[in-house]
């Protein structure tokens, strides 16, 4: 694709820490939930090996809440979300895909219980208020559906833990992963979760109040030099290594929770009823037709993939690439393809078309990249 920067308007929308960002110097912007999300500072290579050794900060702002409030909002939630939500606690985070009636994902959140009647959907890109809010004023529920002020700022790396203690105190030590707790900050009350989008910890400050935001940055910052302290964003070498999905790209509503490995996060097995389930058990007992796995590619270092490649096996196409690039630490081209299932044996040998012509790549796990950099 074309390099060429984006044309501001009402639109496209910026963030509460958007100066600053600029101001860190940031060299790349995707647009998720009609919002700019960073995604490059200095190089994807040279973010990718910062974020593991330090501490970065984040605005995943573009992360936007869904938020059901109200004498039904448990039940929306619990109907809208594959996850398993009956017994939801407040204080804690879930994972949580969202599936139409045919099984299809329209998005695959971070679930916040704020309260028994209060939920977060923390979404990926996708404009899922449109289908919660449809859904309760088709069955009349008693609940309101917003997009509250509300932006994530993220902390990651193996730094982001001593860097906000600095910053909020010891408590920040007690929050377990997938947990959060409220912290004061000028005069409000940020809930601070144990979550993120890398696998090197870390911690996300939900700031309700945009008005705050450049403070809320400059009181982090402040305290990160010790901590080596950069701006970042979720990058994608890290996250293809990590095996965490991007929906739009690793998945669409084309797809199923059961064909891109979901399953885990699926009430498929008790009586938790949620709107797919059924086709969902349906296409479990098919079996399903093709399946998002991970590749390694041969031949020299590869860009980021922009665009779908088209994957081969004796001529006749077998699937695509939905993400790929080098890994440095793997010393090797990664990749995830959603693949017909013929191809999708482990071992498999197949063809990619790349921009720069033809190579073999072998199919094997997501997790496999992971477990590969662990026994290093
Ligand atoms: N944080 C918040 N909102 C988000 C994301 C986030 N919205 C968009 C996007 N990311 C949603 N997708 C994911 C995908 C994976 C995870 C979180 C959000 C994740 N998964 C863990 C894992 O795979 O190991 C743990 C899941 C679990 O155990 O429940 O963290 O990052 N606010």
């Amino acid at each position: 694709m074309a390099d060429a920067s984006l044309f501001p308007t009402r639109r496209l929308r910026g963030t509460p820490f958007t100066n600053r960002v600029q101001a860190a110097g940031v060299s790349g912007y995707t647009v998720y939930n009609h919002m700019l999300l960073p995604t490059v500072f200095k190089s994807l290579e040279e973010d990718y090996a910062h974020l593991k050794q330090f501490a970065q900060i984040w605005d995943v702002s573009a992360e936007r809440q869904v938020q059901i409030e109200g004498p039904d909002a448990h039940r929306l939630a619990c109907m809208i979300s594959a996850r398993d939500l009956r017994n939801a606690q407040p204080g804690r985070c879930y994972y949580a895909p969202i599936t139409n009636q045919n099984g299809g994902l329209l998005n695959d959140p971070v679930a916040l219980c704020i309260a028994p009647d209060k939920y977060w959907f923390s979404i990926a890109d996708g404009d899922l208020l449109l289908w919660v809010a449809g859904l309760a004023q088709g069955l009349n529920l008693n609940v309101t559906v917003t997009e509250p002020d509300v932006s994530p700022l993220a902390i990651q790396g193996p730094m982001a833990e001593d860097l906000l203690v600095d910053v909020f105190g010891p408590e920040i030590r007690d929050i377990k992963f997938f947990r959060f707790t409220a912290f004061p900050f000028m005069g409000r009350i940020l809930n601070i979760a144990r979550s993120g989008w890398s696998k090197q910890g870390g911690f996300e400050i939900y700031l309700d109040d945009s008005t705050l935001g450049g403070t809320l940055w400059d009181a982090i910052t402040a305290k990160g030099n010790a901590y080596n302290l950069r701006a970042g964003c979720p990058n994608l070498i890290e996250r293809l290594e990590s095996g965490l999905l991007g929906y739009g790209n690793d998945m669409t509503s084309e797809n199923t929770p059961l064909e891109i490995g979901l399953d885990k996060y699926c009430a498929l097995d008790n009586d938790a009823e949620f709107i797919g389930k059924q086709a969902l058990l349906r296409q479990r007992d098919s079996g399903i037709t093709k399946k998002l796995m991970g590749l390694t590619l041969a031949g020299p270092p590869m860009s980021p993939v922009s665009m779908p490649l088209q994957c081969k096996a004796a001529q006749s196409n077998v699937g695509i690439v939905t993400s790929g690039v080098y890994s440095p630490d793997l010393n090797d081209n990664i990749a995830f393809a959603m693949l017909d299932i013929t191809a999708a044996e482990l071992g498999n040998t197949i063809t990619v078309e790349t921009m720069t012509g033809s190579v073999d790549a072998k199919v094997c796990e997501i997790a496999d990249f992971e477990a590969r950099l662990k026994a290093r």
